[in-house]
């Protein structure tokens, strides 16, 4: 079989970048339709040397379409992938909207593969800094039981989309012009009224707030993370708590774990080698020779990478370790890539 394949918000950061993974992906494809906003209907794309036409997003779209890839904000997932399902289409959706939904799988394929088999048209793609730190922290849970987690991330602008990124590259050139700065409009995220300058500056704001004073990417990260590595998005048994902070670097999201184990007798040999072994995961840790991970190294990059591992020095069983992932790749595009190519080997389409 060969199928014909949509992504939806083709123009993006992220689906451009989708598109670029199906140029290489093993799933055979018939046909691309490359969807975006009535804003860049007519434009073109390029598919394997090809020039693709991209098309306007309506319910009709997805008519004869058996997978999509979508990643253009979670109005439009929630308008128009019930749509796609109509019409028979399985859809992988890269935001927010679904993600809590009992019979939607939230999924990262090296964690919990095995949950594509109860989907039901929709799978999610869980949220960027999430997907690097369940990848890291599985294997560890698996070997000695994980009881708590404490997350600061250093998160990239890309994750807010393409004109984040162009929003930062303008505060910069501000900067070194020493002209007056432009006036912010997207960061910390549009949805909220306020907007500040991120170049030169650090914004604990991502997304909006909830009542409870944590942002909602605080929020994702600790309910995504329970959903995904115990099924239960409350699960009591795994304490999560995370502060997001937003620092001017392009790609590549950045993140300092402090986690506890129940095996007391682990030792960080046995995580550092745990995660050698894991699929996904690039360990690059050596402080005699500085290396650690960088977000410029792992930006281009579908691996995670894990340095910095050592114990708590006053609390047995307790860990730090550091991460980084290119937010774009494995935090985005190329878990969407994954799930597609789990899916067709599967043959869960
Ligand atoms: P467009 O380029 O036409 O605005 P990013 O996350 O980088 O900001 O990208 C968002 C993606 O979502 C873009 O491809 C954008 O298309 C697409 N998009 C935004 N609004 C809509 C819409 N109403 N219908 C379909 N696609 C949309
Ligand atoms: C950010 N993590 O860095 C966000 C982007 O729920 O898919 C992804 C938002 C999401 O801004």
């Amino acid at each position: 079989t060969k199928y014909n394949i949509a992504v939806l918000g083709a123009t993006g950061a992220v689906g451009r970048r989708i598109i670029k993974l199906l140029e290489e992906t093993s799933i055979p494809i018939n046909h691309l339709k490359l969807l975006a906003s009535a804003r860049s209907a007519g434009t073109t794309l390029t598919f394997k040397g090809q020039e693709v036409t991209v098309e306007e997003a309506t319910p009709d779209s997805f008519a004869d379409v058996a997978l999509v890839l979508s990643s253009a904000g979670g109005n439009v997932s929630k308008r128009l992938l019930p749509e796609a399902v109509k019409r028979g289409a399985v859809c992988i959706d890269n935001t927010s909207a679904f993600r809590m939904e009992e019979d939607v799988p939230l999924v990262v394929p090296e964690v919990n593969a095995a949950a594509l088999k109860e989907h039901h048209g929709i799978i999610a793609n869980p949220n960027c800094s999430t997907i690097q730190m369940v990848l890291c922290l599985e294997p560890i849970r698996r070997q000695f039981g994980l009881n708590r987690v404490i997350v600061s991330t250093y998160q990239a602008v890309s994750g807010a989309g393409q004109s984040a990124i162009k929003e930062l590259q303008a505060e910069n050139a501000a900067l070194v012009n020493a002209v007056s700065q432009p006036t912010p409009t997207i960061l910390p995220t549009a949805a909220d009224r306020n907007h500040y300058q991120i170049a030169g500056n650090l914004l604990p704001q991502i997304d909006v707030f909830e009542a409870d004073g944590y942002s909602h990417e605080e929020w994702k990260m600790i309910h995504e993370t329970k959903k995904i590595m115990l099924g239960d998005m409350d699960a009591p048994e795994l304490k999560v708590t995370a502060t997001c902070v937003r620092v001017p670097v392009e790609i590549g999201h950045g993140e300092s774990v402090y986690f506890e184990v129940a095996d007391q007798t682990a030792t960080s040999a046995d995580i550092r080698a745990l995660l050698n072994n894991a699929p996904g995961i690039v360990v690059e840790d050596d402080p005699s020779t500085q290396l650690y991970p960088q977000a410029l190294t792992a930006a281009g990059r579908k691996e995670t990478f894990v340095g910095r591992i050592r114990p708590d020095l006053e609390t047995h069983g307790a860990f730090n370790m550091w991460i980084v992932a290119d937010n774009l790749l494995k935090g985005a595009a190329w878990n969407t890539v994954q799930i597609a190519e789990k899916l067709v080997t599967q043959e869960l389409i």
